[in-house]
């Protein structure tokens, strides 16, 4: 994947204007997010399509999978394996995954996806107001341990520093299971950085634009990003894109923006 990828997330009301926009600005973006809505309206079908367009750049479906994780003796059979099994092997690069459900849904996510190819991107805060009325919660760290023990991980082998609370709970599920990723807020930069201290994976951030609660313009916004998460990381972007007069001018101007701030970080 790019350094510093520009994400684009095709929220639109129907199949047909994702792949209207699809086909506009596949070649511009480095990757495309689509999400339930679609899935729901155009089943798996509408992947393949999309997947034609973006040659091997990355093709993220936002299903935010959370259900159970259960192991039969032989393999994983709970809810999660399910769902994966119905993305298959038809060009998804990556799925989301929440991790508050637990380790042993976010282990069948992780290896079953793995199976297939696909990555899971962990969800350990999100963007939205009041996201933190969860996520930030005090984590209860005596019984983490033990449940994560219960479900056959360790955490507290791979990250060191203490953990505070349910955010960083997730990031050391997430560490200790070896996920391919985390999804972070744009819109909380502090957030960005405490992902930071526990994580060197990947960091893809939503929130740009309409999100942005800091008053930043959009420039300030993806410099803030780059600046904090560094190039292993992507900007999720989707009404800035899809809502403009011209999407695939968006598109551009996005990319410029982004090659602007990186490319002051290099110096
Ligand atoms: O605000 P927009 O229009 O730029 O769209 C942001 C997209 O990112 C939208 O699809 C939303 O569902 C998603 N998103 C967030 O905005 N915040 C989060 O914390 C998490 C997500 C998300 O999981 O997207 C998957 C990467």
């Amino acid at each position: 994947m790019k350094e510093f990828a520009i994400i684009a997330a095709l929220d639109l009301d129907t199949s047909a204007l994702v792949l209207e926009i699809a086909a506009k600005i596949a070649k511009t973006v480095d990757g495309i997010k689509i999400g339930v809505p679609t899935l729901l309206e155009s089943g798996t079908g509408i992947v393949a399509r999309v997947r034609e367009l973006l040659d091997d750049k990355p093709l993220l479906v936002d299903l935010k999978i959370a259900d159970i994780g259960f192991r039969s003796p032989k393999s994983w059979s709970g809810t999660n394996a399910k769902i994966l099994a119905k993305l298959g092997r038809c060009g998804v690069s990556h799925v989301t995954v929440h991790g508050f459900p637990g380790p042993s849904s976010v282990a069948e996510a992780v290896d079953v996806g793995n199976e297939f190819g696909i990555g899971a991107l962990l969800l350990p805060m999100m963007s939205h107001v009041g996201a933190e009325t969860f996520f930030s919660r005090p984590l209860e760290v005596a019984q983490f341990e033990t449940s994560c023990r219960n479900s056959g991980i360790d955490p507290t082998s791979v990250v060191k520093s203490p953990l505070r609370d349910v955010t960083d709970g997730i990031l050391a599920i997430g560490e200790a299971i070896g996920v391919s990723g985390y999804i972070g807020p744009a819109t909380r930069p502090e957030d960005l950085r405490r992902y930071r201290l526990l994580t060197q994976k990947p960091i893809w951030c939503p929130g740009f634009g309409r999100q942005d609660r800091l008053g930043r313009s959009l420039a300030v916004q993806l410099r803030d990003w780059a600046d904090i998460v560094g190039s292993r990381s992507a900007a999720i972007v989707g009404s800035s894109i899809y809502n403009a007069h011209d999407p695939y001018a968006a598109a551009i101007e996005m990319i410029e923006i982004r090659d602007a701030v990186t490319g002051e970080i290099s110096k």
